[in-house]
This record gives C-alpha cells, structure tokens and sequence, in this order.
C-alpha cells in the first residue's frame, strides 16, 4: 500500500515557526510504516525546504515564506494582512510528479482556522489524484468534526486515538493492519531532508482543567511515556540528525517531576539545548525545579501566569502571585537571565477589563522576564467557548475562523484594535 501524506499551508493573519512541526502527524507516518506502506511525505511548512530562502535564529526558529491574500469576507473589517504561509503550489506540483499514485492520501490539519489550508490541499489532491481516497485528521478535524466534513475529504477522522486509526484504516484499506499506541512510535523524523530542530511529547494529557483549554477532551487521560525511552529517543535523534535544539510539546511538563522529567534528563549526556514553548505550570515549580532546568540545558522558559489577580482569569492553575514570585526568584538564582523567561499573560478573555491587563504589565515590568501575550480565542468542547456564545451572540462561533486568537480579543475592548495595538506596543518596549 502507498500512502501520501501531506500537511497544508497555514492561513492566518501571523505564524512563525516556533519550533513547529506537525508531530502527531509524524506518528500517523510512522504506524504506516511499521506496517510496511510506502510513505511520500510533503510538508507545505518545511521552511528548510531547498525552494526557500529562510534564516533561522540562534535555536532553529525562523520566518515562513508568506504571501498576502485576499481576506475572507468576515475578516473584511480586521485592519491587517491575511496570508497564506507555507511553500508555493508549484513546489507541491513538482513533488508528486516524483512519486507514484499513493492508494490513500492523508491529510493533517492544526489549528481549526488554518481549515482554508487543508481546503486548498484538498482541491490539489482531487486535481491531480483523481477518485483517491482522502482522510482527513488532526486537530481542527477533531475539534469542528462537522464543519471537517464539508471540506471534501472521504474520511475525518477524530480524535488521537492511533489504534482507533489503525481498525478504520484496516477495514478501509481492506488489509491487515497491525495497531500502536502513541507511546509505542517515534516520530518519523526521517520523512524531512533537512532538520535543524526536534520536538517532543513526552506525554499526553494535562492533570489540570483550564476552562478555556480543549485538552482535557482532546485527551482525558495524563499518560506519561517511560523515561528510559524518551531519553533514548531524545538521544538518538539528537545524534542522528545532529541537533542540539530540542522543543517539548508536553502540555504539562513538570508535573510529578521527580520520577518524569528529572528522570529523563538525567539520562541525558549530550549537550542540548531545551525549549518549552508551552508554558510551564507554576504550582509544579519547587525551589530544586530551576536549577535542574538550569544544568540539563534548558534554555527557553515560558511560564503560564496569566493575570496578577488570578481570579479574574477563572482557570484550574491559578496559583497566587506570591508563587509567581517565589518562581521568578528560584529562576534568578539558577541563573536564567531575562531573554530567557517568558511569561504569558491572557488578552481578551471574556468580561476581562482592560484595566487588569494593564496592571499586570505594569507589575510584571518589575520583574527580570519577557512579556508574552496569551490572546484568548474560545477553542470549541471548553466551557468557555459557550460563555462567548452567549457574550458576543452576534459572532457565530461555528466557523473556525472566529476562532482565531489573532483577531478573538478584540471583540472585547472598547477601541477594540486600538486598545491591542497599544498594549503590543507596552510589551514590545
Ligand atoms: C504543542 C502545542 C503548541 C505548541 C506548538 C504547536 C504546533 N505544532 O504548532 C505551541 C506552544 C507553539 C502552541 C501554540 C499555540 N497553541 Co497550541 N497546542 C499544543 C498542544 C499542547 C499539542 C499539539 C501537538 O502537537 N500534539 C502532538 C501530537 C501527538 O498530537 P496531534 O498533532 O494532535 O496528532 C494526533 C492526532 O491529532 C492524530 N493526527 C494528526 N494528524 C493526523 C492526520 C490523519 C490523517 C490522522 C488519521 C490522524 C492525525 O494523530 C496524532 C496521534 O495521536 C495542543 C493541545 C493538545 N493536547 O493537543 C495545543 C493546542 C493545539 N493549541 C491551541 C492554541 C489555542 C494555541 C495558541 C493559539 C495559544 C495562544 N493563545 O497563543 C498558539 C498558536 C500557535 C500557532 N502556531 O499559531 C489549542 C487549539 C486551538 C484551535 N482553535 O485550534 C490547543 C488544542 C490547546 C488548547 N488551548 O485547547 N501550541
């Protein structure tokens, strides 16, 4: 059997490539493998790409190729340019005439309002695919299913259940397939001629329960992988590839620390650098936590703080500030500096007043750390996202692309764009 798998360009007002690949889709890339398909792989956002002329920072992170586009109708009103990130057309077009006709193409999708990328892809399959099977996975596909459907794949498949994949594609196919969990594939990393950067999950799942995050749906259960393995893992990849830059896509990294992430790094003898673009959750901090960041190598710390009064911001991390504090202070003595702390603050979470933002940069000024803004954006399955319904009954939810956290927060500020512009500009001084 053959498969094409391919991950869309991304349509949105910003994107970077903060350490971004689509990691599960890597999973999905390997389960086929182990099961002896041919894979071709194409990855729209592989600015490594030889087509791309892109320069990447000190950690491998960089800018996409970008071109502006026409807005979508219900964008007209937002005062900035929406693009499409990602390789050109004609890059994908010179791909296939590479490979054969794949028996089955396998599409991935991100954040539900980049669907226009996976609609464009969609339309290039059936262009130059004709009657092949198109199945459709991935985040936007696990979270508006129903709007998934109109994008003209064959199959949605939802949620991350692998095994689950593995019984759908079996019957589809017609074939044997032999099932695997997550925790028992790596990713296929090879799939990318070039790399200068890996992620990893080292487990799935958050003990917490934000009221604005899908991940308790997404994946009910905290499933930890055996720290032996990842340390393999990191290990080998690392030497494979030659990378030093290693970014966790864990959604709680830290949390029983001693027999996880302690247990991981210490099993780590190459010299890496380590990144955790997700924030960290402070009530996992203890005062030995900075140092073991410190001397495993870690080197890019956002911390999830999200408001100086916690209780404005109504989620399940809330620690209260003198946490924050005490955190900030172990990071100091572990001897991370300024460029290396970032913290996220919410923007535009619903009843949020202006006022409470500007307090919290005033007060976080103080302190030796980036501001990062969290812009809130109501992610469909939280309870929140039912909250905005009914706050904002003129936005209709439903599409994907009033989902955005590039454009979300507005709608609750008085000189909406103004307001957003100016406290971007506070941060960025
Ligand atoms: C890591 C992560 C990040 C990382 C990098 C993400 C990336 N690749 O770009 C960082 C920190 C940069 C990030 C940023 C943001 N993120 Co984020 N992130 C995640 C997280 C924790 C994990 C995603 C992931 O890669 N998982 C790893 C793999 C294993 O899972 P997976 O990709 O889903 O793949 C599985 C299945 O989907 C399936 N699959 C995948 N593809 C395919 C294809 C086929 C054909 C099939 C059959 C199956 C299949 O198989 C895999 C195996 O299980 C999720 C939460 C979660 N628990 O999923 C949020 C999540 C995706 N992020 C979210 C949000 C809100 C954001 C931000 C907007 C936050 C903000 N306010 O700034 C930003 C925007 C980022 C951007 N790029 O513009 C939301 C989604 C919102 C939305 N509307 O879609 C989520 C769900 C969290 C939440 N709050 O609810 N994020």
């Amino acid at each position: 059997m053959k498969a094409f798998l391919i991950n869309p360009p991304v349509y949105d007002f910003s994107a970077y490539d903060l350490w971004m690949k689509p990691l599960g889709f890597l999973l999905v890339a390997r389960l086929l493998l182990k099961n002896n398909w041919k894979v071709y792989y194409f990855d729209f956002m592989d600015r490594l790409h030889p087509s791309v002329r892109s320069q990447s920072n000190l950690f491998g992170c960089g800018k996409f190729p970008a071109k502006i586009i026409e807005k979508p109708e219900c964008y007209a009103a937002v005062p900035r340019y929406y693009k499409r990130f990602g390789l050109a057309e004609e890059v994908f077009v010179e791909y296939i005439k590479s490979i054969d006709p794949p028996d089955f193409i396998l599409l991935s999708s991100g954040m539900t309002y980049w669907y226009p990328g996976v609609k464009e892809v969609v339309q290039l399959c059936r262009r130059y695919f004709p009657g092949k099977p198109i199945v459709l996975g991935g985040i936007y596909a696990s979270l508006c299913p129903q709007h998934a459907e109109k994008m003209g794949a064959d199959f949605v498949f939802v949620g991350k259940d692998l095994v689950k994949f593995s019984q759908a594609l079996a019957k589809l196919s017609g074939s044997q397939f032999q099932p695997y969990h997550w925790y028992e594939l790596e990713p296929a990393w090879e799939l990318y001629p070039k790399l200068n950067y890996i992620c990893v999950r080292t487990s799935t799942g958050c003990p917490l329960c934000c009221r604005y995050c899908a991940s308790h749906y997404l994946e009910p259960a905290v499933y930890q992988r055996k720290p032996e393995k990842m340390a393999e893992e990191i290990t080998n990849l690392c030497e494979r590839f030659d990378i030093v830059d290693v970014a966790f896509y864990d959604d709680a990294l830290l949390f029983r620390l001693e027999q996880h992430l302690a247990q991981i790094l210490s099993r780590i003898h190459r010299k890496l650098r380590f990144h955790s673009p997700n924030g960290l959750h402070l009530r996992f901090f203890n005062p030995e936590t900075a140092f073991l960041l410190k001397e495993s190598g870690f080197r890019t710390i956002r911390l999830s703080l999200e408001s100086v009064k916690p209780e404005t911001v109504d989620s399940s991390h809330k620690v209260d500030f003198q946490k924050f504090e005490k955190v900030m202070d172990w990071l100091v003595k572990a001897n991370f500096s300024k460029e290396d702390i970032g913290v996220y603050i919410m923007v535009g979470w619903p009843d949020q007043r202006p006022a409470e933002i500007l307090e919290t940069i005033r007060i976080l000024k103080g302190y030796p750390c980036r501001i990062k803004l969290a812009e809130y954006s109501p992610i469909p399955f939280t309870s929140t996202f039912h909250m905005c319904e009914a706050l904002y009954p003129d936005l209709n939810l439903e599409e994907p692309l009033f989902q955005n956290n590039s454009i979300f927060p507005v709608w609750n500020f008085p000189g909406k764009w103004e307001f957003i512009r100016q406290i971007k500009e506070m941060v960025k001084k």
